[in-house]
């Protein structure tokens, strides 16, 4: 594994990444709450915040606005994603190759892997692709690492994601994205399988500050190293002011309340 290829999505080793795949994963749905958002630009402006340090789109959101943002934003180029309209066992269909990404210009890419799905075993095959050519290129390497299945009863678990953290290290991400596991505890316990392999909340659907922010300085003062987004950012009324926050709990080591009083 190259010591650094994360740096240039991470900050002080810490990262915020901000997710905005949700019109391929979740439909038009997820823009309602901020109809602003349906506009790739009003989002691609929030990317440009200090706190974010990348942003987490597919390839016809790269393809048509990072030339205009590639000075400001560290591009994630997320090479699979599926519909939410897939009825079958968890997979997602690769939709850009690394080698095109980073002929794009990206800074690393994002894979999910669905571990425990019937199709675990391809997606296993496709990121091992992907990742070795993100190598060859510099790139870092950041895998959502999401249980998931019809033999996965809790996907929240505190073994199961200790579990998806450490096949993020076993397959080669240099961060692994895991739902939170519901305690501290539980993710201190994701972190130390994850070893080197940094670790980042996955943001979830979206909730008030207090209850957001502690969780994430639940997750930070357990031993992740931020957070992955996009929710709990772009469907709120002032999405600057929780990158405020966040930018102040990730980086600066304030707590929920302190960052909610900012
Ligand atoms: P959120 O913070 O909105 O949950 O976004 C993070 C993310 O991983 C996105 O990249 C992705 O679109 C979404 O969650 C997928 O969520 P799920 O698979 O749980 O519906």
């Amino acid at each position: 594994m190259l010591p650094h290829a994360d740096d240039a999505i991470t900050r002080d080793g810490k990262a915020l990444i901000l997710a905005y795949d949700h019109g391929l994963e979740h439909g038009p749905v997820d823009f309602e709450p901020n109809p602003d958002t349906a506009d790739p630009e009003a989002v691609w402006d929030l990317a440009t915040h200090d706190a974010v340090s990348a942003f987490a789109v597919q390839k016809g959101i790269a393809e048509a606005y990072y030339p205009s943002y590639s000075d400001d934003v560290s591009l994630l180029a997320k090479l699979n994603g599926t519909s939410n309209m897939w009825m079958g066992e968890p997979d997602s269909a690769v939709n850009w190759s690394a080698e095109y990404a980073a002929d794009l210009g990206a800074d690393a890419i994002g894979f999910t892997l669905y571990g425990g799905s019937n199709y675990e075993v391809e997606m296993a095959e496709e990121f091992r692709e992907a990742q070795e050519t993100a190598r060859e290129h510099d790139m870092g390497v950041v895998m959502w690492s999401y249980p998931r299945g019809q033999g996965m009863k809790n996907d929240t678990a505190a073994d199961t994601i200790a579990y998806a953290a450490r096949q993020g290290l076993e397959l080669g991400a240099d961060i692994a994205k895991v739902k939170y596991p519901g305690s501290g505890e539980a993710m201190a316990q994701a972190c130390e399988m994850a070893a080197p392999t940094k670790v980042v909340m996955s943001g979830g659907s979206k909730t008030d500050d207090a209850a957001f922010l502690s969780t994430v300085e639940s997750a930070i003062s357990n031993g992740a190293a931020g957070l992955a987004v996009g929710r709990n950012v772009f469907q709120r009324e002032n999405p600057i002011e929780i990158l405020d926050a966040l930018e102040a709990v990730i980086y600066d080591g304030k707590t929920a309340k302190e960052a909610i009083e900012l």
